[in-house]
């Protein structure tokens, strides 16, 4: 099936050598979604929204922050006479862990299940409202009785485990700020964030499962922990019971935080008082940690859960499969869902452990209805086949979500078809650490969605799509994205360095939050994002998306994923060169490269033809699941590979390099 077509033609005279796009728009996409009258008719969200919000941005914001409990109302919606500081309900006190936990019991819903925790080795564990206040308070009393006092920093360094949320929680209900650390990032990662924020206490545990054996964790904390002057203490949930070394610095978290008391009297906080710090690798230099308050960030996870996941407290199961160390895990998985009083399930480990199908197994389980997760994962399901998840009963199903990079349009069909059953609406979340919430986004039982496209900014958030002078490039066109509008979960700043926080984000035009994405409008102006700019290829002189290449290959039957990159060329400039993950059982045969190479000409143009298509087995990815394609460039270059600090398996790197010495397939 032809699933994209040629766009408006490039090849005109005046527009061969240099195009005039910021990034071009080469695909079109025709089929559409539109919501189905039962899903509308029950939907949190309605075209209403759109409305009220364009009718008072602001005061559609403080609809939204009414939602909450507050201790003392704001005076001050927005005050951005600071920009590009901002302050949202400003006057305002509130204490996060209440929101999220505390009036969901007061209000009679102690017995509901907050967290379905599923282990990896297949463990489980229920733990309902009640408990995890108890929980909280608990682990609240504790970090009191080691000193940590409200603006301290604490750092957290755990597996997808309950702990993790608690600890979280209870840094927010005493005020302290938290810093979630990947568990898997290295010890000099750990150590570096430790650093930067001074924490005076780190949360981790002895290990967690992760592929059916026990990781450790706790030599990592011990190696940073050394070289960290600041940290007083280390708080060590027992996981997995693997042997531990142990320093005069450490403490059983179940020792210090089961003697304490189980309740907590919880002070209120400013609405712009810290609740946590996340650092984001970026592209080069040091991490960057991205600064979170309360009120703002609060109201607008809760927002976003309730409306683009029309999720339904009473009935919903909701699973996030991010790892609390990326935002995702923070604003989805714990924030946003118990803010709202979510039912959620929250797994430990990896989707291929012990078989290809635990995902699908734990949402016949649990009866999952809301499923939030990455095209990463996506694509690795297609490439392993649809008769895992057919295995398994996923009626239970309702909706559909995606975020962390592009979902190619294929992938996206996949998805509806295949774990969807065709009923569930999807969402594909665009959003980012800096931004806290989701921003752009379909509303389920609103929007006709488009497969492939986030489709356009929610109610209360402003998004354009710009050329290099900041013009609006009209429908059509291609170009970078920008926030146009103070948003109440932004960041507030970067942590010690807010001239970092002015130059990255509002140097390059005035008034424009610049979000490092390209992205393109549709004929219908829906927002297609295009990846990061960094990334966008120069090919004799067109500016091409590594997106629109990388979907191109996706939509041919054999392809699974791909990478693609702009490698140095004599010739043009940058070639294009794709790296390539075969569906399984497609034999990598003969004509598979040249069909491919054609299939992209035919698909989105000639110009896109890859120079180079290489079949590989891995792509180097973050944790988060993002592909690293500055390595494959590296690659591509013939250099030595760059900063692997970031990278998920660092096999994987070796493994491509070893590939590539027999899969040369240049012509
Ligand atoms: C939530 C998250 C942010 C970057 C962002 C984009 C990319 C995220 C989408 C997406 C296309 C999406 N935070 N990105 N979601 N690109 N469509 N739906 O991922 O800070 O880790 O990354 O991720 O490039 O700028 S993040």
């Amino acid at each position: 099936m032809t699933t994209t077509t040629p766009a408006t033609p490039n090849e005109s005279p005046t527009r061969s050598d240099v195009s005039h796009d910021a990034i071009e728009n080469l695909s079109r996409e025709d089929r559409a979604f539109p919501p189905s009258a039962e899903f509308a008719a029950q939907a949190n969200a309605t075209a209403a929204l759109y409305d009220a919000a364009a009718a008072d941005r602001i005061a559609f914001w403080e609809e939204q922050a009414r939602g909450l409990q507050w201790e003392k109302p704001w005076h001050t919606a927005l005050d951005w006479s600071g920009a590009p500081f901002a302050k949202w309900f400003d006057g305002g006190k509130l204490n996060v862990a209440v929101n999220c936990v505390d009036r969901h019991v007061a209000a009679g819903h102690g017995a509901q299940v907050a967290y379905h925790f599923e282990g990896e080795p297949g463990d489980s564990r229920d733990i309902t409202y009640a408990e995890l206040l108890t929980e909280v308070c608990r682990a609240a009393n504790a970090l009191e009785s080691l000193g940590v006092r409200a603006g301290d920093r604490v750092a957290i360094y755990l597996p997808m485990i309950p702990e993790a949320a608690v600890a979280m929680l209870a840094c927010a209900r005493i005020g302290a700020v938290h810093s979630v650390v990947f568990g898997g990032f290295s010890a000099e990662a750990l150590r570096s964030r430790i650093e930067d924020a001074q924490a005076v206490l780190v949360i981790t545990s002895d290990g967690g499962h992760r592929k059916g054996k026990p990781m450790a964790l706790k030599p990592a904390v011990d190696e940073a922990v050394a070289a960290s002057p600041s940290v007083r203490n280390v708080l060590v949930v027992k996981r997995t019971g693997q042997d531990v070394e142990w320093t005069d610095k450490d403490l059983w978290w179940h020792d210090v935080v089961d003697a304490q008391p189980d309740t907590h009297e919880a002070a209120s906080f400013d609405a712009e008082h810290p609740l946590f710090i996340l650092y984001t690798s970026g592209t080069t230099g040091k991490p960057k940690g991205i600064l979170h308050t309360t009120g703002g960030y609060l109201t607008q996870v809760t927002y976003t859960h309730r409306t683009v996941f029309d999720l339904k407290p009473d009935t919903d199961v909701f699973w996030c499969t991010a790892d609390i160390g990326w935002v995702t895990g923070h604003s989805y998985v714990v924030y946003g869902p118990l803010a709202n009083r979510a039912t959620s399930l929250m797994y430990e480990g990896t989707p291929d452990t012990p078989h290809n199908g635990r995902w699908w197994e734990l949402v016949e389980k649990y009866r999952v209805s809301i499923l939030y997760t990455a095209p990463t994962a996506i694509r690795t399901f297609m490439k392993w086949g649809e008769d895992i998840p057919a295995r398994f009963d996923m009626s239970s199903l309702r909706v559909l979500g995606s975020v962390g990079e592009p979902i190619n349009p294929e992938a996206w069909m996949w998805y509806r078809r295949v774990i969807g059953g065709e009923r569930c609406p999807i969402v594909d979340t665009w959003w980012q650490t800096e931004t806290g919430g989701i921003m752009i986004s379909p509303l389920p039982g609103v929007t006709e969605t488009k497969p492939g496209s986030a489709m356009t900014a929610l109610p209360g958030i402003g998004a354009q799509v710009v050329d290099d002078e900041a013009r609006p490039v009209g429908n059509g066109g291609g170009g970078y994205l920008v926030l146009t509008e103070p948003w109440p979960a932004m960041l507030r700043g970067i942590w010690g360095d807010n001239q970092r926080y002015v130059d990255t984000y509002w140097s390059r035009w005035n008034g424009l939050y610049f979000a490092g994405d390209g992205a393109k409008l549709d004929e219908d102006g829906a927002i297609w994002l295009l990846g990061r700019v960094d990334d966008v290829m120069n090919v004799s002189g067109h500016r091409i998306s590594t997106t629109e290449v990388e979907s191109a290959l996706v939509s041919h039957p054999s392809v699974a994923e791909s990478a693609v990159v702009g490698a140095s060329d004599d010739m043009t400039g940058q070639g294009i060169v794709a790296f390539v993950i075969l569906r399984e059982g497609v034999d990598p045969g003969e004509n598979v490269v040249a069909d491919l190479r054609n299939h992209v000409a035919h698909e989105i143009g000639p110009i896109a033809k890859p120079r180079q298509i290489l079949l590989v087995a891995e792509l180097p990815k973050t944790r988060s699941g993002k592909i690293m394609r500055r390595l494959l460039r590296d690659i591509a270059e013939h250099r030595e590979i760059g900063d692997v600090t970031t990278l998920a398996d660092a096999n994987v790197m070796t493994l491509i390099g070893q590939g590539l010495d027999s899969a040369n397939a240049e012509d």
